[in-house]
């Protein structure tokens, strides 16, 4: 069923030559701009037009009434009240331990420099609502904001036809657990438009809703697109540009070929896009997870969009030489989740350099960490994680430094200054130095 890659012989750099789906964002982003631009020059009627055109919804007003939020917490069913508050509990406790304590440096007596990490003041997260209802994302998205200690959490997530608007029951019950009040029935690149350039949320221009300093959160190529309109503007940050999911499996003949083929189908599941990479050095077990894929993925609900994400461009199983060829290829891919279902698993993952969040060993499937592992799922893709990391604490501070010397200390250091000025020609900077050391 998958596409096979030989790479087995082969000692070139493998970037080239790995299954990878292509997205144009900035195709997207020509598309899309008229709408971001219509959301911030005219507000609500704007976001009503579009919600009308692409979600079927005809809005009055964009905010859920906290009411309904508490209302939707109260109609959960209980099992997934449970699961959601364990999700909640352990994220915290893995979150909290991210939070990073400020630090004053003695640089000379008389001089520190302390790095003050400081919360952005508020952030929107953009939960999406298309093939499947995410409120685990929800989890992953406010749990860091919180620890990071950010003051106003905002969520945008789009109105469903099926609940009268509102966008889905167990997101607002999710934000409802998480004490989140603020929800606004917005999706789309309408929903990061609102959220970049605030937006009045009636017709009647009653309510308002502000603009964030942060958005963050998974979405389509329009949400992706948006947000990359929204951080060129210079005002608001974004936490990345998320692409179609991924999952890589770096697996030898130890593997259980049906766990490998279930956790393969568990992320096809998201996305007709979603990709899924088989990396190994063993052809029996390659052949033994194709034999699973046939019967599983048949089995499985969304047999549909999981046939065309495993047999598309971006999905397969590429063979290798050994897992020494295997690791530099799981390097140059660079996936949003890898798992290494190998022998000494362990110590094959801690050579990994490259992945988003790596599943060690039998027990460590991605779904665990999609919902309840304590980890985040907020993940870079599309090899994005050679540079960044996913969602966490960090994601919702900046480190400030503030500078403290003393008259001794400036006069210590006032004639490296001044020659470091004249160097580079700006003798002004210098002079702002000795105009406190008049001679
Ligand atoms: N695998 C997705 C997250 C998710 N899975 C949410 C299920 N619900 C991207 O990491
Ligand atoms: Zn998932």
């Amino acid at each position: 069923m998958l596409n096979r890659i030989d790479l087995r012989g082969v000692d070139t750099d493998p970037r080239g030559l790995l299954p990878r789906a292509r997205l144009d964002v900035s195709q997207a982003v020509e598309t899309i701009r008229p709408l971001v631009e219509a959301v911030r020059e005219h507000g609500f009627s704007a976001v009503r037009e579009a919600t009308a055109r692409f979600d079927g919804v005809e809005l009055d007003e964009l905010r859920v009434p906290p009411e309904t939020i508490k209302a939707a917490e109260r109609s959960l069913d209980p099992d997934v009240r449970a699961a959601l508050l364990e999700a909640i509990s352990r994220a915290r406790r893995v979150h909290e331990d991210q939070r990073r304590r400020d630090t004053t440096t003695q640089v000379v007596p008389g001089g520190t420099v302390t790095e003050r990490w400081v919360p952005v003041e508020r952030v929107g997260l953009y939960v999406p609502g298309g093939l499947a209802m995410y409120p685990s994302t929800v989890v992953m998205n406010v749990v860091p904001a919180q620890v990071a200690g950010v003051d106003a959490l905002v969520v945008v997530s789009p109105p469903q036809k099926d609940n009268g608007g509102l966008p889905d029951q167990r997101v607002l019950a999710a934000c409802a657990l998480l004490g989140v009040d603020e929800v606004y029935a917005v999706g789309g690149a309408q929903a990061i438009a609102v959220l970049g350039h605030g937006s009045t949320t009636n017709a009647a221009g009653t309510g308002y809703c502000r603009p964030v300093d942060i958005i963050t959160g998974p979405g389509n190529v329009w949400v992706t697109a948006a947000k990359r309109i929204m951080r060129s503007g210079g005002t608001v940050g974004i936490d990345a540009e998320a692409g179609p999911t991924e999952i890589a499996i770096l697996a030898d003949d130890t593997a259980d070929p049906g766990h490998v083929a279930a956790d393969l189908i568990s992320q096809a599941e998201h996305d007709p896009l979603a990709a899924s990479v088989l990396v190994t050095p063993s052809t029996s077990l390659a052949d033994a997870v194709d034999a699973e894929l046939a019967t599983r993925v048949e089995a499985t609900k969304h047999t549909g969009r999981v046939t065309t994400a495993l047999t598309g461009e971006q999905s397969g199983t590429v063979l290798v030489d050994d897992l020494d060829q295997g690791l530099r290829v799981v390097d140059a891919y660079a996936a949003e989740h890898l798992e290494i279902q190998t022998r000494d698993a362990r110590t094959i993952a801690m050579r990994v350099r490259n992945a988003g969040a790596i599943f060690v060993g039998p027990y460590a499937p991605v779904s665990l960490g999609d919902y309840c592992a304590g980890s985040n799922h907020v993940l870079p893709t599309g090899g994005c994680a050679r540079h960044s990391s996913g969602l966490s604490v960090q994601s919702f501070l900046r480190g400030i430094h503030v500078i403290e010397y003393d008259e001794a200390a400036l006069r210590d250091a006032a004639p490296h200054v001044v020659t470091l000025a004249n160097v580079e020609d700006l003798p002004a900077h210098g002079e702002a130095v000795t105009a406190r050391f008049p001679a």
